[in-house]
């Protein structure tokens, strides 16, 4: 049976926190995982399931559903983690996370419900999205398709080709959000591959730009909820944000990228959260 987990009166900051708890909790588990990226998205995450994401977990196969599309699949944990919130699967099955057996593995694929599609490989998932909001267009549904990326990811050329594609499509029901941590695998991606200004390159790709804070999760919402923000253009959400923002020891640092923590490390990451959550 499906456990539901949303709370009655849930604020998105809560929501974000208790995504962050989770992914403690599962890369403290035989896999690791990569807890920086799914950090610095959080909140975006929070926004996109329990504010805009036109989505039921009792009907995942709804054919008028909004899409979700991790293409920076590393981040698959903060994934799992929001859709056992939603009510996809449980929580309980979260503890399952890199097990032998367990659906839940480093990348997601189509077996875990809500999982639109598996990423991992990066640069396709933007493609994707195209193919999504054009089947919607042709079947006359008006969904919108919401694909997260991370600014490391930019550096792959499809991204690029499936920005042209959008654009001269006029797709405006496909919404990207940039993950802009402005870290990558190995550094900081101004110093291996500049992208600033950000927002100019996209938008003389001829899409909708906005710049916003990408840890104000109720911000987030508003933006993402108002798409399309000019017709006949795609909507692109730069947001920027921390890597590992959350744990002191790991925020902005290449080090948070992949983690498989220790019991002292995850006992002292679950002591920093927790201090956070009551001092705010
Ligand atoms: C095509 C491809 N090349 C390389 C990798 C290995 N890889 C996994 S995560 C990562 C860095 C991604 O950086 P970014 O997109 O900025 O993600 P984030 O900072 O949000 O973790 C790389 C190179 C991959 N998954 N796919
Ligand atoms: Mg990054």
């Amino acid at each position: 049976m499906t456990v539901l987990q949303e709370q009655e009166g849930d604020t998105l900051d809560a929501v974000a926190a208790r995504i962050r708890s989770h992914v403690v909790d599962m890369c403290a588990g035989p896999e690791g995982g990569h807890l920086g990226g799914a950090f610095s998205s959080a909140d975006i995450l929070a926004a996109l399931y329990f504010s805009v994401l036109n989505v039921d977990p009792q009907r995942p196969d709804d054919p008028a559903r909004d899409r979700f599309l991790l293409s920076k699949g590393h981040a698959a944990v903060g994934l799992y983690a929001a859709l056992a919130e939603k009510g996809f699967f449980s929580v309980g099955e979260l503890t399952g996370y890199g097990r032998p057996g367990s659906r839940l593995m480093g990348h997601p694929v189509r077996a875990v419900p809500g999982v639109e599609m598996p990423t991992g490989s990066l640069g396709h998932g933007l493609a994707l999205g195209c193919g999504f909001a054009l089947a919607d267009r042709y079947a006359a549904r008006d969904a919108r398709t919401f694909v997260l990326l991370g600014d490391g990811e930019l550096q792959e050329g499809s991204v690029w080709e499936a920005a042209i594609a959008a654009a001269s499509l006029r797709l405006d029901r496909l919404v990207a959000v940039v993950d802009r941590n402005g870290l990558q695998l190995t550094g900081e991606t101004e110093g291996i591959a500049p992208m600033e200004p950000m927002a100019e390159r996209w938008r003389s790709f001829g899409w909708a730009v906005r710049d916003v804070d990408g840890h104000d999760p109720d911000g987030l919402a508003d933006h993402l909820d108002a798409a399309p923000w000019e017709p006949g253009r795609p909507s692109v959400l730069i947001a920027r944000t921390v890597k590992g923002q959350g744990l002191p020891f790991l925020a902005g640092s290449s080090a948070s990228h992949y983690v498989n923590l220790s019991p002292r490390a995850h006992a002292r990451a679950v002591r920093a959260l927790h201090t956070r959550e009551t001092t705010g």
